[in-house]
């Protein structure tokens, strides 16, 4: 299945730099299991189980076989709502090796955004677990799979044997097809779909090696939900395996839990959001039973890191510390591990590819020399259109990504986050779509107009403020109330507002008809 192309001109200049090789996700499992060396490495370990690479290989093509003979095989959509355990990456790759498009949902993601990217991705099956954290995913599943038509399978992940059958042969992806389907954090209401290619995702978590000094020696942690783009590819999971390294998987981000995983693996290296990296280092501070002396490199990334946090997280932890400012469409900005102190601690470091390019644009699209400006990019796996054509007002009429960030450049280059445009907040990594909360309290009966803006929040970074004008303002809506109704509506817990502040009537601005992102500024300011 094609994807939005690149312009020519840079397709072959990619290729001839050798950046895009013409390999695929199924060669890295394959290639490392049958390599010597490598093979009897523990290529994934959880709290329960380890496999080695010859392992991993072996179940991923008995569950590929699986797989196909459900009548799953290549460029059907496969939607996943897999928590933290060895089982995500047997599941992600046995569907690369059945030459299936996995979409990478998250465990948080409830009714609504289910439902919206099933049907968007036209989705097949939904693997989830029947329950975890004491929710009823099977539950859900069968709730979506009874409103979107094309999901025809339920596939336990807690029970992937029951579907192992004999190994056949898949034949091999195209390495310039799409190769699965990212959600992104949204300004929208239910995430955009992703698009991303072999050649140019494994290009990105090569890079991302290099950069980050993963090699065949590194234990890397996921911490934060696996299905994130952060803990996926910067460098991520995926960057361990290709470099024949170590994934270790923590059901649970918190220190009590997944330090234990840090002792008895070694573990060297963890991406964390700010509020994380937060307890992380308050946590250490006070002292701690557990060894975490093997960590190396603690990046943070996801949302803005308070640079007197990141000033705290190397000396607290003993490593070093790696500011990441990345989005699932493409570009990652690393901090680099030798770079001096300084930068490292208030800059979000700079494009991991000397092929990336960036520029800076005023609200009307204009170029913008100095001082901050909307960031926007193309580079090599940057995309270049959504799934289908969505989100059409989200590239420039050249094709770059219009990335919403609000950025400036330091004097060596690097990038320093100082916001968005408003359209969504960001609540300590996890982006809440101002659009479609407002749609929801729209639909409250007591909300006769709402608007949702960014507070700042000493833990998260922003917090989520809803604005509502009452029907009858002698029974104003509230708190409680408003929460219960969108969860109700099937959003995911961390899109809830965390305040509702009641009031008669938004800001005049004395132009007659104002956009709600005006209003938005308006009323954040
Ligand atoms: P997503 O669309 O979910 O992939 O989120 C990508 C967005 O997260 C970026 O466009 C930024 O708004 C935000 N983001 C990611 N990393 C950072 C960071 N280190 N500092 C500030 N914002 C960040
Ligand atoms: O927030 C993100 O989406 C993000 C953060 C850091 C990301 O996609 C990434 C690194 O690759």
């Amino acid at each position: 299945m094609k994807v939005s192309p690149w312009p020519p001109d840079l397709v072959d200049h990619y290729r001839a730099l050798g950046l895009w090789r013409g390999e695929t996700f199924d060669d890295i499992i394959r290639t490392r299991a049958a390599d010597p060396d490598i093979a009897t490495r523990t290529a994934v370990v959880d709290a329960e189980r380890r496999l080695t690479y010859r392992e991993l290989d072996e179940r991923v093509d008995r569950l590929a076989a699986g797989f196909a003979a459900l009548g799953i095989g290549p460029d059907d959509r496969v939607l996943l709502q897999i928590p933290n355990r060895v089982a995500y990456v047997e599941t992600v790759f046995a569907l690369f090796r059945a030459r299936a498009i996995p979409v990478f949902g998250l465990p948080a993601h409830r009714e609504a955004e289910l439902v919206g990217i099933a049907r968007s991705a036209g989705a097949v099956a939904i693997v989830s677990p029947r329950t975890h954290e004491g929710f009823d995913h099977r539950g859900l599943a069968e709730t979506v799979a009874a409103q979107v038509d094309s999901v025809r399978h339920l596939v336990d992940v807690d029970d992937l044997e029951a579907l192992f059958a004999d190994p056949i042969d898949h034949g091999r992806a195209d390495p310039s097809d799409l190769a699965f389907l990212q959600l992104s954090g949204g300004s929208t209401g239910i995430p955009k779909l992703i698009p991303r290619t072999h050649d140019d995702y494994l290009y990105s978590v090569r890079r991302s090696n290099e950069v980050c000094g993963v090699t065949a020696d590194t234990v890397y942690l996921a911490t934060l939900p696996v299905a994130h783009n952060f803990p996926m590819s910067s460098p991520g999971i995926l960057g361990a395996l290709v470099a024949g390294g170590t994934v270790a998987l923590t059901a649970s981000p918190t220190p009590s839990v997944a330090w234990q995983i840090v002792a008895a693996e070694r573990v060297t290296m963890t991406g964390l959001v700010p509020p994380l990296a937060r307890l992380w280092t308050e946590t250490a501070e006070r002292g701690t039973d557990l060894d975490i002396s093997s960590l190396q490199t603690v990046q943070v990334g996801g949302a803005r890191c308070p640079d007197e946090l990141a000033r705290r997280i190397g000396p607290a932890l003993g490593v070093t510390l790696q500011q990441v400012f990345g989005m699932a469409e493409g570009l990652v900005c690393y901090t680099r591990l030798d770079d001096p102190i300084d930068e490292i601690c208030t800059t979000q470091g700079r494009p991991m590819s000397d092929d990336d390019q960036v520029r800076l644009v005023d609200d009307d699209g204009n170029p913008v020399d100095s001082g901050t400006g909307f960031l926007e990019t193309q580079g090599p796996y940057t995309i270049r259109g959504y799934w289908q054509g969505a989100g059409e007002g989200s590239f420039a009429p050249d094709g770059w990504y219009r990335t919403g960030d609000v950025v400036e450049f330091d004097p060596s280059g690097n990038i320093i986050v100082r916001g968005r445009g408003g359209d969504r907040v960001n609540r300590g990594g996890e982006k809440v779509s101002a659009e479609q909360l407002e749609e929801q309290l729209l639909a409250h009966p007591a909300v006769r107009d709402a608007i949702v803006v960014a507070v700042a929040d000493p833990y998260l970074g922003e917090r989520t403020c809803a604005y509502v004008i009452p029907e009858d303002p002698d029974q104003p809506p509230t708190l409680a109330g408003i929460r219960g109704f969108v969860r109700e509506a099937g959003l995911a817990e961390w899109k809830l507002p965390d305040t509702v502040t009641v009031i008669e009537e938004f800001p005049e601005t004395g132009v007659g008809k104002v956009s709600r992102k005006k209003l938005r500024s308006l009323l954040a300011g």
